[in-house]
């Protein structure tokens, strides 16, 4: 893993793409009256999430980026699965999701409604902390609008066709890019991202040269 991040500008231009600022109700100071302590509350404990568990600031880029794909940075990915619906977070592709981002979420959110209740959504939490996170480990400052609404419903059966897996053909991976108005070029520089992180050998491990299925894998 590695935490060189000085490319990282690179992506993160076209994944503000994905919120449409121009028409939105969306502003810097959102909270300024009805939330002051949200960004000090925000840092620190992101600070000591981040510290004790190095892994959280990739596990909260790719939560942010498999939220916003399927319909818009709404939060639907935190929301849990019920005896009727299977949430997007249980969707067959998003199993490997890191639970250290899940975890630093609740911590946030519940921080967050002690000191001001019903206030600030997850949505907002969610992109502040991709953009705290990806600063704290070497990548650019980038100023982050908040208003954003949480969605009230989740369902796994919204996720395909909305994430590229590794078993796509490039062509089938733009043309998905492309559904969000994601060009070539910004899928490329997206796809930077993977600069810091963690694969599951299964994800890749079949297409290693002369692999073999009794070497230890998973
Ligand atoms: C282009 C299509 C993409 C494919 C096929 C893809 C696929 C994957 C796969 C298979 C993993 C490993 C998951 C695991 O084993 O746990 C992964 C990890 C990751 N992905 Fe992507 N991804 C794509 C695009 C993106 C984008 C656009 C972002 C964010 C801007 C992103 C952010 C990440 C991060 C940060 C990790 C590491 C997560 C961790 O360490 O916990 N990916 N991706
Ligand atoms: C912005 O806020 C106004 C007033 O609350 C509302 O009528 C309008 O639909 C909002 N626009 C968007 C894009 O949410
Ligand atoms: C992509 O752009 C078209 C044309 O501007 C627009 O109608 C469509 O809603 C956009 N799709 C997304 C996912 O933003
Ligand atoms: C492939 O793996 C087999 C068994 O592990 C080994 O005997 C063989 O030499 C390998 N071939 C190459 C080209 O590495
Ligand atoms: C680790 C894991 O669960 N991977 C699965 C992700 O989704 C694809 C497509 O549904 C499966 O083929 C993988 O096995």
């Amino acid at each position: 893993m590695a935490f060189s991040l000085h490319r990282l500008h690179l992506f993160l231009l076209p994944f503000l793409a994905l919120i449409p600022i121009t028409n939105s109700n969306l502003t810097k100071d959102y909270y300024a009256k009805t939330c002051p302590q949200f960004p000090t509350t925000m840092e620190r404990i992101i600070v000591d999430k981040q510290m004790a568990a190095p892994t959280t600031a990739a596990g909260i880029l790719r939560l942010f980026f498999h939220d916003c794909v399927v319909g818009g940075c709404d939060a639907s990915l935190l929301i849990a699965s019920n005896a009727h619906t299977t949430a997007e977070r249980d969707a067959e592709l998003n199993r490997s999701l890191p639970g250290d981002a899940f975890d630093l979420i609740v911590r946030l959110k519940t921080a967050l409604e002690l000191e001001c209740p019903n206030t600030v959504s997850c949505a907002d939490i969610l992109a502040v902390a991709a953009r705290n996170l990806v600063s704290m480990v070497g990548g650019p400052y980038y100023e982050v609008v908040l208003g954003r609404k949480d969605s009230l419903e989740s369902r796994a059966s919204d996720v395909p066709g909305h994430i590229a897996t590794p078993y796509m053909p490039m062509d089938k991976i733009i043309a998905v890019f492309a559904s969000k108005n994601l060009t070539v070029q910004e899928l490329v520089a997206l796809s930077g991202a993977h600069t810091i992180g963690f694969a599951h050998c299964s994800e890749f491990s079949h297409r290693i040269f002369n692999f073999s299925s009794t070497s230890q894998v998973l």
